[in-house]
């Protein structure tokens, strides 16, 4: 029978592999996406250029701060599964909105569990909640598992920590089927330019065409476990397809430097990143996260996942991609030009 999914953030990095897995899944998916002056679609649009998945994906507009309108959002879509990926996810911002960050991840994941607890009366539902493995903070053991405790040290964090808390007290209080996924760093070619990874192979492919001189960035030193997006969302997936609701963490087993990470993408263009690269303080965070290292054992034991991509092979699917994009930016302004 036909499984109907619904995804929040789906016009994000992950709510945008999500929704294609989902459809290769045959499943419905319905999303829903933030009102917005521009078009935020261009991360899902090829999949309504597909006819045959335009078919089976719906989007209806809402937010999630907003509990009325997701309920209703819910009880009109009858999903038998829910993933609760929209967020303000960037740490450095969530400084600078605090309140409105609380708000989206803390509040909207409250909303999301109580729009699943009213569905629930009249059909099972199954919730996946997007955890971090930013809520480690300031870590207090070394890989970091589902037994580690979290030590949160940024607004984003403590309203993770909220939103993964409340998921295990709806599981337990309401025998709602919901699950964490504590997920660590992924990346890809659909990251938002404003994370570091992304931030970086955007910039190699503009310097190598001309179109950018210096890259500046902020701790050079911090250490994150960064895997491929792509494979996520199938963890994503399969956490809801086990039999019983539980928490996971989804990570790589590896860390590195954002320095480690520069090195690799601009070798891939033959450029020595030392010579592009200056620091501005302004991207230093009041309290840093030093090093993340996670170890996905139970994924792979109870669900069968693991990461697979390297952090070399992440590096050159991005900034292969990215090289790209500026060849053509750089196409595009010589013509503008004539
Ligand atoms: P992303 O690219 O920033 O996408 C976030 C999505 O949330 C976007 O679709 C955004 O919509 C939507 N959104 C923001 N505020 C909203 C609101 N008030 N109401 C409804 N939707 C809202 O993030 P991502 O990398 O795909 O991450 C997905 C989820 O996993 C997030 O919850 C993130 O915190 C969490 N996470 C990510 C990572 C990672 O490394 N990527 C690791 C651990 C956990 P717009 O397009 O309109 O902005
Ligand atoms: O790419 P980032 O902004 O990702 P961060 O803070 O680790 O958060 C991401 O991963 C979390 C999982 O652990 C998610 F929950 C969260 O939603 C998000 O997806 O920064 C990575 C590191 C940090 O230590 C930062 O200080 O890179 C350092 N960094 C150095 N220069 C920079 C910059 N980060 C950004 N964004 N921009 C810089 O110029």
């Amino acid at each position: 029978m036909t499984k109907t999914a619904l995804i929040t953030g789906i016009t994000g990095q992950d709510g945008s592999y999500l929704a294609e897995l989902l459809l290769h899944k045959e499943y419905l998916v319905h999303g829903m996406l933030r009102r917005s002056s521009t078009f935020s679609t261009s991360r899902i649009d090829h999949l309504y250029r597909d006819r045959h998945e335009e078919s089976r994906l719906r989007l209806h507009y809402g937010d999630l701060t907003d509990g009325q309108a997701l309920t209703n959002l819910v009880l009109a879509v009858q999903p038998d599964e829910i993933y609760n990926l929209g967020a303000q996810s960037h740490v450095r911002v969530s400084y600078d909105q605090p309140v409105y960050t609380l708000q989206t991840i803390g509040v909207g994941t409250l909303n999301v569990l109580e729009a699943a607890r009213q569905l629930m009366r009249s059909k099972p539902v199954r919730v996946y909640q997007a955890s971090s493995s930013e809520m480690f903070g300031k870590v207090l053991e070394t890989p970091q598992t589902e037994r580690t405790p979290f030590n949160p040290q940024s607004p984003y964090a403590c309203a993770k920590a909220y939103g993964h808390f409340q998921t295990v007290n709806y599981r337990r209080g309401y025998d709602l089927f919901a699950s964490n996924g504590i997920l660590f760093n992924h990346e890809s070619e659909r990251r938002g330019e404003t994370f570091v990874t992304r931030k970086i192979t955007r910039a190699a492919g503009r310097i190598k065409v001309g179109l950018q001189k210096k890259l500046f960035l902020g701790n050079l030193d911090a250490k994150r476990d960064w895997g491929y997006a792509r494979e996520y969302v199938e963890g994503m997936w399969r956490m809801l397809q086990h039999h019983e609701p539980d928490d996971f963490v989804m990570a790589t087993g590896r860390t590195a430097s954002v320095r480690d990470f520069c090195r690799l993408v601009f070798e891939q263009l033959d450029l020595d990143y030392e010579e592009f690269i200056e620091i501005d303080p302004n991207y230093f965070r009041p309290a840093e996260v030093d090093v993340l290292l996670g170890d996905a054992t139970k994924a792979k034991e109870v669900l069968g996942w693991e990461a697979t991509t390297t952090l070399e092979e992440l590096a050159r699917i991005m900034t292969a991609h990215d090289y790209d994009l500026a060849l053509r930016e750089a196409h595009a302004k010589r013509f503008d030009a004539d």
